[in-house]
């Protein structure tokens, strides 16, 4: 393949590409060619090191992760690819002499909407660190047609439209035919006696379903690494339709063939809810059976007896969603393989591990066995057998104590419950950070440690430093690189080099300096595509994550209400003036968090008409909030707002974003905060409201009453007076005051007061504040994704780097 290196060839190709693709000359070109252009040049670039990096995996016969996701969110990967092989600035330059400016190229990708929130942008930082770190690992994911929708703001209300990401293409693919697999959906399984008089297993009548693969190259960090992301794309099959249209049943012939086209249409909008639907089981089962049926045929190709799979092969479960693997290796091992059932366990148990992301009951997911008999007949049948022996284990123990056998079932009360299964099908299962994994052994999954204490541990969560620093940040990068040099872009942990010049006058004038400029860039960007206008002079106050009522927007936007009521009252209060950013989407189904966006522009909108406030305070909701928003509004933070009620987030990931760039968290005892704030310590960090053991023990022993402190705390009894304004607002009122207040709101009210004016006390001071953001940036290297990957890959997957 002919490639580019220098400018000359790049732009020798550029033409010829504009001409192949587009039949255009270069001043013809639209900026949208422009990316299309360079995105097919790099995949070009990059092919034959993802050739090699494959070659070299099969030759030595390594020992590989797969990480299996049902969401990858990536955001845009141009500016990222080129940053990974080297070439932004020569390309750059390229384009220049074209006419073309590279900034305005950028945002003509539209963002692979291919996940809802945490947990799927995790999946994206993940296997960003593996191929940086030069491990061999890949992810395993869906195809959506659709991404999580476009939110739209329409008269304060949230409006969703389908994200049509794939309209014009996704040059970043390769479709790869030839490696398509079938999966079987329905119809009848039983066993029978076979050769020898052993048990094997008839599945007939079943629909079958293709899966073809979409693959996406992962690029390491200047280090030629190229590892895969496998997108599955359902299609029907020919034949299965033929089948049915042979005995006449047209109905069912076309009901087949939507189904199977369904498979892979939509992604699930829920955020940490479990969605109990057939088409998401459908899901599940499709990319679960599929990529592991792909590893099995290479795997046999190159590496040989399926008896030692379990030496080479490593799985990895994000949440319970692909738990499926589970029963699914067992099938390939027994049906395809002809391996016993003991053998197979062994292997299975052995490959497979799994994270837990979450402790809200509402997404422990469980599905309904009639259900899941119906469409996977197989595979309930070996989920069956597993709960059998697992439950004769049990029993053994602690012969006749039922509850025993209750609490640890696979299957029970008619449904199949999938962190059961996860848990007694792996060898590691981890929480997200220190206290989530606490919660888990104590609490969550307390009958299960009790049994296998040693498969717990934890793997606190990391960001990708490359993106969310060294890509977001150009202004702060190169501080940082002027002031302690290079070293830290690969071994993020050397950032503490950059402590002591907290103290340093000349650096903190520096630093401030680029807080400013990446503020105003910010109000600009705003200012031009949102006509929404910005004080940069005022303190950034960002809550950004989806909508949910245990991460307290409401509590947020209720202080802000409070300080309008003080403003009104007393005009010529002194405080610096404030801008309090939210963004995120609400499930369209979540009545609660809708409505919450709609307090929040309702206050947006009562303090801007109002002269006593709008000089000094300001609230923006910003639309359709997603990964590329979320580049701009970190490096512009100065306050991270964590405020979730302690113990419901598991660790957060924005909280990491926004210390990399130099923001000081405002937050709960909660996640991931726990450990922000034991990496800078009081002085650096504000924390307020219930600890994590007070949250449970009110929900354990009761004793809190809203409604005392509605009636004791005057300045609580005025924020609420907001929710008088809009009939609607009145479900929010009785959440928290008829509903007593599950989150802790007006419990945690007075304590996040008093946050938010130590917040502004801090500020104040100069010195002490940039000092502070010195301190944060120097510690944020602990919460760059490759510490976490390099834990995984030491202490679960038993996993070594390869060069290439
Ligand atoms: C989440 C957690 O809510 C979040 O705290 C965590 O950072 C993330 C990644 O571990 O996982 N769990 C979950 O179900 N979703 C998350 O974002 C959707």
């Amino acid at each position: 393949m002919r490639t580019w290196k220098t400018k000359k060839e790049f732009k020798k190709l550029f033409i010829e590409k504009a001409e192949v693709l587009f039949e255009k000359n270069v001043k013809e070109l639209s900026h949208r060619e422009v990316y299309q252009i360079i995105a097919t040049m790099i995949k070009d670039l990059v092919s034959d090191d993802w050739i090699q990096t494959e070659k070299i995996y099969n030759h030595k016969r390594v020992r590989q992760v797969y990480y299996f996701s049902i969401e990858f969110l990536l955001g845009r990967l141009l500016n990222t690819n080129l940053l990974n092989c080297d070439m932004e600035e020569l390309c750059r330059s390229a384009l220049q002499d074209f006419g073309f400016d590279l900034e305005d190229i950028f945002p003509e990708e539209p963002d692979p909407g291919l996940g809802n929130g945490g947990l799927g942008r995790l999946a994206a930082c993940y296997i960003d660190s593996m191929a940086a770190l030069q491990l061999p690992g890949h992810g395993c994911s869906i195809r959506y047609q659709y991404g999580l929708f476009d939110q739209r703001i329409i008269d304060g209300q949230q409006v969703e439209l389908p994200d049509a990401w794939l309209r014009n293409g996704f040059p970043w693919e390769i479709k790869k035919s030839d490696k398509a697999v079938d999966v079987r959906f329905g119809g009848h399984a039983y066993m029978r006696p076979g050769k020898g008089g052993a048990l094997v297993c008839v599945h007939e009548q079943y629909n079958t379903v293709r899966a073809v693969p979409y693959d996406v190259p992962v690029l390491g960090y200047q280090n030629r690494t190229v590892n895969t992301l496998r997108l599955w794309k359902a299609e029907y099959t020919r034949e299965n339709m033929y089948g049915q249209l042979r005995y006449g049943d047209y109905r069912k012939a076309l009901q087949y063939k939507d189904q199977a086209q369904q498979i892979s249409r939509f992604l699930y909008p829920n955020d940490s809810t479990y969605e109990g639907r057939k088409l998401r089981l459908m899901q599940e089962y499709f990319f679960v059976s599929a990529g592991l049926q792909s590893i099995m045929r290479h795997y046999k190709k190159h590496y040989g007896s399926p008896k030692l799979f379990d030496r080479y092969i490593a799985l990895h479960i994000n949440d319970t969603h692909p738990a499926l693997i589970i029963p699914e290796l067992m099938r390939i091992l027994m049906d395809e393989e002809g391996l016993s059932w003991e053998d197979s366990w062994r292997i299975t148990t052995n490959s497979v591990a799994y994270t837990n992301h979450t402790i809200l009951p509402e997404a422990l997911e469980r599905w309904s066995i009639p259900m899941f008999q119906e469409l996977l007949p197989r595979i309930f049948l070996i989920v069956d057998e597993i709960n059998r022996r697992w439950l004769e284990a049990v029993q053994q123990r602690f012969p006749g104590q039922e509850d025993k056998a209750r609490e640890v079932a696979i299957l029970w009360n008619n449904q199949v419950h999938m962190a059961s299964l996860a848990v007694v099908g792996s060898h590691s299962v981890n929480g997200v950070a220190k206290l989530h994994s606490e919660i888990l052994k104590i609490n969550t999954l307390k009958p299960f440690y009790t049994w296998f204490p040693e498969r717990f541990n934890n793997k606190t969560n990391g960001v990708t430093h490359r993106r969310w620093l060294i890509e977001s940040n150009p202004q702060l990068t190169e501080l940082i690189c002027d002031t302690i040099g290079k070293d830290w872009v690969h071994a993020p942990e050397k950032l503490l080099a950059l402590e002591p010049f907290g103290n340093d006058a000349a650096f903190r004038e520096r630093l401030a300096e680029v807080k400013q400029k990446r503020k105003e860039i910010l109000a600009e960007y705003l200012h031009k595509e949102r006509n929404i206008t910005l004080n940069p002079h005022s303190i950034f106050d960002i809550q950004i994550k989806r909508m949910h009522m245990y991460k307290r927007q409401l509590l947020n936007i209720l202080h802000v209400y409070h300080l309008y009521r003080q403003l009104v009252e007393n005009p010529g209060m002194d405080i610096i003036p404030r801008t309090f950013i939210f963004g995120g989407k609400a499930a369209a189904s979540y009545g609660e968090a809708k409505i919450t966006i709609q307090l929040i522009n309702t206050v947006a909108r009562l303090i801007d008409q109002d002269y006593r406030a709008a000089r000094k305070l300001k609230v923006v909701f910003l639309e359709n909030y997603n990964v590329s928003l979320g580049q701009k509004l970190f490096p512009a933070a100065d306050v991270s707002e964590q405020i979730s009620t302690a113990s419901k987030e598991a660790s957060g990931t924005g909280n990491m974003k926004f210390m990399f760039n130099g923001a000081i968290t405002l937050g709960t005892m909660d996640g991931a905060n726990v450990e922000i704030h034991q990496e800078v310590g009081d002085e650096h960090s504000v924390i307020f409201g219930l600890r994590a053991d007070e949250v449970q023990r009110y929900y354990q022993e009761g004793g809190y009453s809203s409604w005392d402190i509605y009636n004791s705390d005057a300045d609580v009894r005025r924020a609420l007076e907001v929710l008088e304004e809009n009939p609607m607002f009145g479900q929010l009122r009785e959440a928290l005051l008829d509903r007593n207040d599950e989150f802790f709101v007006l419990k945690d009210f007075k304590s996040y007061c008093a946050a938010q004016q130590e917040i502004e006390r801090r500020y104040r001071d100069t010195e002490g504040w940039f000092r502070s953001s010195t301190v944060n940036i120097a510690h944020a290297g602990h919460f760059s994704s490759d510490r976490s990957i390099q834990e995984y890959a030491d202490e679960i997957w038993n996993l070594d780097a390869v060069k290439i």
